[in-house]
């Protein structure tokens, strides 16, 4: 199972998305504009995104083993650090139960989901927790793990675009690097604009003697997206620039399910301890994850529906919950075309003739379809040999 994890770091160098200080200029999808020549008042369509959620609130997740929580049944744990120091957990007593939602709750670090121990599980001890949105959602600032145990000595993270079908890694963890995934450690201070999406694998969250004082595990998305957004770091028209221009930079932070994959608990210095296995776990006690609901600048509200599943409310002629399909009886060329350089590039009518024309449907290009003798996108003019009359006749 972990395995899975270890085996696709070699698959990927990741790509992106966007978006600091960038609310204000996308807030409205449509804008009242006057007309230039009689004065009139016309709404245009703009690009436009809802506002920065706390996406873990939103989150469906599964443990993989599934029955790897403590307490089912009670079982007895010790400190990494003083294997005389030692609690309970115990699903079916409420102040020892440790479930995972307690991972995602508003109670922040004061409640905490935990494993079993290592007691309980042959080597290697791995364990998946993937969170799931329904939809796609990008990232706009750091994702920060905090452990309630000492932070993991190995553990992968990992996110899919395509609801689980295939994983890209966003960073290794490890004590040591290069023995553990044949790689030099780096900090994302070693990025440049070039490199911003690189995989690399770093020692700072984790360590051969663990402090219970450092308990936070960071990937750095902040970092990187000020290598794109200029020198004065929130320049949002360098960014959307960049993003415009660089689709792999536009999917990096895109994403449906994240990944956390525990590869090895914390251990004190090099060998497990066989006669306490009771002091190697893991627990976690917040997961923030600063983010929006990608709606493909088509919506600025994203709700949760009557399914639980976050969905935007598509405007522009759109529809599904990314808003990344035209409604029935509209079409788009369906490019990205940021603000302000672009305009929304919303989906517009088909408008197929009403006699020409054999429906007002129309494809992805525009094209309607057109009776016999009919021709042109819209279906309005007549093949050779043909008239126009209330369609086009002999
Ligand atoms: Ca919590």
């Amino acid at each position: 199972m972990a395995s899975r994890c270890v085996l696709m770091l070699v698959l990927f160098a990741m790509p992106p998305v966007p978006a600091l200080g960038l609310q204000d200029e996308y807030n409205r999808c449509m804008e009242q504009e006057q007309h230039e020549r009689d004065g009139r008042s016309v709404g245009v369509a703009r690009a436009c995104q809802p506002t920065v959620l706390e996406l873990a609130h939103y989150v469906r997740f599964r443990l993989d083993p599934p029955n790897i929580t403590c307490g089912n049944p009670s079982n007895k744990f010790c400190r990494l650090e003083n294997e005389y120091m030692c609690g309970e957990c115990d699903s079916s007593t409420p102040e020892l139960s440790h479930p995972p939602s307690l991972m995602f709750d508003a109670e922040g670090y004061t409640t905490f989901w935990q494993s079993v121990t290592w007691q309980n599980n042959l080597r290697p001890f791995n364990i998946n927790i993937t969170l799931s949105w329904g939809k796609s959602v990008e990232l706009t600032d750091d994702i920060v793990i905090t452990f309630e145990s000492h932070r993991p000595s190995t553990m992968i993270l990992q996110k899919s675009m395509d609801h689980g079908r295939t994983w890209h890694t966003y960073q290794l963890y490890a004590k040591d690097c290069i023995k553990t995934f044949g790689m030099r450690s780096a900090s994302v201070l070693n990025l440049s604009t070039n490199s911003s999406m690189k995989v690399i694998c770093t020692e700072v969250y984790s360590s051969k003697f663990p402090s219970k004082e450092a308990q936070v595990v960071r990937y750095e998305v902040y970092k990187r997206l000020k290598l794109h957004s200029g020198p004065n770091q929130q320049d949002p028209a360098t960014l959307y620039h960049s993003l415009e221009t660089n689709r792999v930079l536009r999917n990096f932070l895109t994403l449906t399910d994240l990944r956390i994959c525990l590869l090895e608990p914390a251990i004190w210095g090099d060998f497990v301890d066989q006669k306490n296995l009771n002091k190697y776990y893991y627990a976690i006690s917040d997961v923030q994850i600063p983010g929006r609901c990608q709606c493909n600048l088509h919506a600025n509200e994203c709700k949760v529906g009557e399914d639980g599943i976050l969905g935007c409310v598509c405007q522009h002629n759109t529809t599904g919950r990314d808003c990344k399909q035209c409604r029935t009886g509209v079409w788009s060329r369906g490019s990205y075309l940021p603000y302000p350089k672009g305009t929304a590039n919303g989906c517009t009518e088909c408008a197929c003739d009403l006699f020409g024309s054999v429906r007002d449907h129309c494809d992805d290009s525009g094209q309607c379809r057109c009776k016999a003798g009919t021709t042109s996108p819209k279906c309005n003019q007549c093949e050779t040999g043909f008239h126009w009359h209330r369609g086009c006749q002999r």
